[in-house]
């Protein structure tokens, strides 16, 4: 099987055939699309177009499912889904808010699915939420959100720590919390960034449940390397840095991506990976950083497939977070 990724303002022709899964982000109108398509409401930078498709394609057959409000593919051992939960749908109770409900449901939903499926690696995930720096119930949105998906992964027997799933978590401006991932049948080579502390084991002070993620991950194919590098945002440590210096943010971010990849070109079985290379997608916080941040990331990473978009980044004094991936023909 071959994994492709393209990014196309353009709906993915029906001509390339073997749409795994993938997102709309921009506009991407009020229908719910049937596959698994996620729809990320937001504001594109720097693009002409209102909406940009991206897809995962493959070149097996697919099978395709609903299961308990997730919308699935499955190509060989590959799966791709998007759920979408309306908080509103779960009521709060004096101990848990509506969207620490609704995440620990989305997250025992897709671990369920993927046991069914025998398909239990988890490898990738991207989550979207609304206002996730407004605080309720006493507790800032993103940290609920680290409640629900850590008694997730524990209730159903997956480690909080050490193996987990790459990972971005991004503040929308309203709209369900909806949930992306890609799965497998074998497990992903977790990757960590040597300057900074495992997201698993941040300290208290960001919440009374560290978020359970990895700063990347090697995942692996019959014939292909893809490398996962999580949502990487300006911490040294587990302290963020330049408070308020847009610039100073894009460049530690950039300096943690490289040291990411550092990791990935350590543990690869693939010919070595660089900056240039890899697909990103950039969140920024203010649209008026926009063209600083353009600016700082081309001077370090030259012409490279980048989107910039609109969101919250999950610690009020982030500016901007980048993600970013690569697919490689596997060595031999
Ligand atoms: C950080 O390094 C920035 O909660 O899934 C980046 C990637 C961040 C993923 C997540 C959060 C997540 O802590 C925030």
């Amino acid at each position: 099987m071959a994994l492709r990724f393209i990014s196309s303002p353009a709906t993915v022709s029906r001509e390339t055939g073997g749409e795994l899964g993938g997102a709309i982000l921009g506009e991407p109108g009020s229908v719910a699309p049937s596959w698994p398509q996620q729809r990320i409401f937001a504001a594109l930078f720097g693009s002409t177009a209102s909406v940009l498709h991206e897809a995962w394609l493959v070149d097996l057959p697919i099978t395709s499912g609903q299961s308990q409000g997730i919308a699935w593919r499955r190509a060989g051992d590959l799966l791709f889904g998007v759920i979408e939960l309306d908080e509103t749908d779960f009521p709060s109770t004096e101990n848990c808010s509506s969207l620490q409900a609704a995440s620990a449901e989305a997250y025992r939903r897709i671990f369920h699915l993927l046991d069914a499926q025998q398909l239990p690696h988890l490898w990738r995930l991207w989550n979207y939420l609304a206002a996730i720096n407004l605080e309720t119930q006493g507790l800032e949105r993103y940290r609920q959100f680290n409640i629900g998906r850590q008694d997730a992964f524990l209730e159903c027997h997956r480690g909080a720590t050490g193996n987990v799933p790459a990972a971005c978590a991004l503040g929308l401006a309203g709209g369900p919390l909806s949930i992306a991932f890609m799965a497998g049948a074998t497990p992903a080579v977790p990757l960590e960034n040597p300057r900074q502390v495992s997201a698993y084991n941040y300290p208290a002070d960001y919440g009374p449940r560290s978020p359970t993620f990895s700063r990347g991950a090697l995942a692996y194919l019959p014939e292909q390397e893809i490398l996962f590098i999580s949502g990487t945002a300006s911490i040294v440590g587990h302290q963020t840095v330049h408070p308020g210096d847009v610039a100073g943010q894009c460049r530690e971010s950039l300096a943690n991506i490289e040291a990411v990849l550092g990791e990935a070109n350590r543990l690869r079985r693939s010919p070595p990976y660089a900056l240039g290379e890899l697909s990103y997608r950039v969140y920024v916080r203010n649209a008026g950083d926009f063209q600083l941040i353009r600016q700082t990331l081309a001077a370090l990473i030259g012409v490279a497939e980048v989107i910039f978009m609109q969101a919250d980044v999950c610690r009020q004094d982030l500016l901007l977070e980048i993600e970013a991936h690569a697919l490689h023909a596997l060595e031999n």
